[in-house]
């Protein structure tokens, strides 16, 4: 329970401070070092610079555009401080984009690093724009200069929305999520303490981008949270992020899939004895990726299934709750149950619709897709879902990616993970396409590894060896080689697109 009047960042950043945590390591990035009181110096001149030279009021929306550093990490909280509405854009986002975006949001101003500048400048009509990450001298930086006093956090409501965050989603079509000052202390005080055990001496890092939740939460809020260091870098490659690893001492990892597997054949070659907990999210986890991750580097990689809808992982376990193959329980604070196609709870070993509750929930910005998200208070993620008799949930599909062949259900990422344990495999992904004869047939997608040639040779290797791991009617019976597979600026595999090509 939050009281009434709540501005989060002052409950994050100033309060650290005030408690005597000044001097705590806030942000490392490349060449700088701040500390909370440094920190909350940025944030509050940024909140002065929106006030004072860009005229913005409590409830304007402001547009970000940047990568992972230390004053994009200011401008969020500097939004949020100064009781605007916060809403966060992924780099890669084209002007065409970030027009639906501006119209939908109805955004006031926009603080956009200059080096993404192109595509605001590309668009027909922007809002009152600052750029940052610039030494010009209209600069936000030079802006912020001239303002030294402190700023005081605007006294907000804990429900005023504080956060827009849009998701393209796996369909192509996006939507806004409105997020309140409790929803943010609410995830902090959720999976990072109970799953994490996040305390003042983590130093957490990872790759996904502050513009999406996972990353939001994982590299800035939740540290922040217990008083603890982000490590915020730009263009991490596999490589690049096990290096910083060593270099920073990093203790907590938040990735995606995808990068644990391109990670997994170079740990050897770092230093990791500093990790002490690998969150990955934003995709199911497959088990060959846990596996050899846990092999490379004796950690048990902790699982997790979040939501921008719901702002953060719901689900997860970590150390002895691991279950094999499960993504964990729903964590302290929410509770899920599986539904049937009328919106029934379903017992053990059904596979149904996963709903949930919890601190947090869906609220679309002015969209009638409301509606189907959100049933009796249950919010309906999209996942197709399946818990055992100990309550622990196993994730099967999306549920528009649930094959149906032959009367068979068969879960896509069920398929990939047979595929990604063939060594000449890199990526993949499996759909259902319709076949006159079965309903549908199971379809996949390979990315080769270098080294490995397609041809029907090899696709002939990859069905018997799906065949010999799972039940032989779920193998692939066609499988098409691809240079790469389309994903969303977040990392997902975009299925729907798959199936037109
Ligand atoms: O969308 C996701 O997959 C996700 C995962 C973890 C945390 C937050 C989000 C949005």
């Amino acid at each position: 329970q939050y009281p009434p009047r709540l501005n989060c960042v002052a409950a994050l950043l100033d309060a650290a401070v005030a408690a005597g945590g000044g001097e705590r390591i806030a942000i490392y990035a490349d060449g700088v070092r701040w500390t909370y009181a440094q920190l909350q110096r940025k944030v509050d001149q940024v909140a002065h610079v929106l006030r004072a030279d860009m005229g913005l009021v409590p409830g304007n929306r402001v547009l970000l555009r940047g990568a992972n550093n230390p004053l994009m990490a200011a401008c969020v909280l500097a939004v949020l401080k100064a009781g605007c509405v916060a809403v966060p854009t992924m780099p890669l986002l084209r002007a065409r984009e970030l027009a639906a975006i501006i119209g939908k949001a109805e955004v006031n101003a926009v603080l956009c690093a200059a080096a993404l500048r192109g595509e605001i400048d590309a668009l027909d009509a922007a809002p009152a724009t600052l750029w940052f990450n610039d030494a010009g001298a209209d600069a936000l930086e030079a802006r912020m200069a001239r303002h030294t006093a402190p700023f005081e956090a605007v006294d907000t409501a804990a429900d005023d929305v504080c956060l827009i965050s849009f998701t393209s989603g796996t369909t192509g079509v996006p939507k806004g999520t409105m997020h309140f000052h409790r929803d943010v202390l609410a995830i902090c005080d959720c999976f990072p303490r109970s799953t994490l055990e996040s305390q003042a001496d983590d130093v957490f890092i990872g790759t996904p981008p502050l513009a999406f939740t996972f990353g939001l939460g994982g590299l800035l809020l939740f540290p922040l949270r217990v008083g603890a260091a982000t490590v915020l870098l730009e263009k991490l490659t596999p490589e690049s992020l096990l290096a910083a690893i060593a270099q920073y001492r990093a203790s907590v990892c938040f990735t995606a899939p995808t990068f644990y597997r391109q990670m997994t054949p170079l740990a050897s070659r770092f230093d990791l004895s500093s990790l002490r907990k690998t969150v990955s999210a934003g995709e199911a986890l497959p088990l060959a990726t846990r596996d050899g991750w846990q092999a490379a580097t004796g950690l048990a990689m902790i699982d997790g299934i979040g939501a921008t809808e719901l702002l953060h992982i719901f689900i997860s376990a970590a150390g002895e709750q691991i279950r094999r193959g499960a993504t964990g329980k729903p964590i302290p604070g929410y509770q899920a149950c599986i539904l049937d196609r009328d919106g029934k709870p379903v017992g053990p070993g059904v596979i149904g619709r996963l709903a949930v509750k919890g601190p947090t929930g869906c609220r679309y910005l002015a969209d009638p897709r409301q509606k189907d998200y959100v049933l009796d208070g249950w919010n309906l993620t999209g996942d197709a879902y399946e818990m055992d008799a100990d309550g622990y949930f196993f994730y099967r599909s999306r549920t528009d990616d649930m094959i149906i062949s032959a009367g068979y259900n068969i879960a896509g990422p069920e398929v990939e993970d047979a595929l990604l344990r063939h060594p000449a495999v890199a990526e993949c992904g499996v759909i259902g396409v319709a076949d006159e004869e079965r309903g549908q047939v199971v379809e996949a997608h390979v990315v080769l590894k270098d080294g490995f040639h397609a041809d029907a040779a090899l696709a002939a290797q990859l069905q018997e060896f799906v065949k010999r791991q799972i039940a032989p009617y779920k193998y692939p019976r066609s499988i098409k080689f691809q240079a790469a597979l389309p994903r969303t600026e977040t990392g997902k595999l975009q299925r729907f697109k798959l199936r037109t090509e």
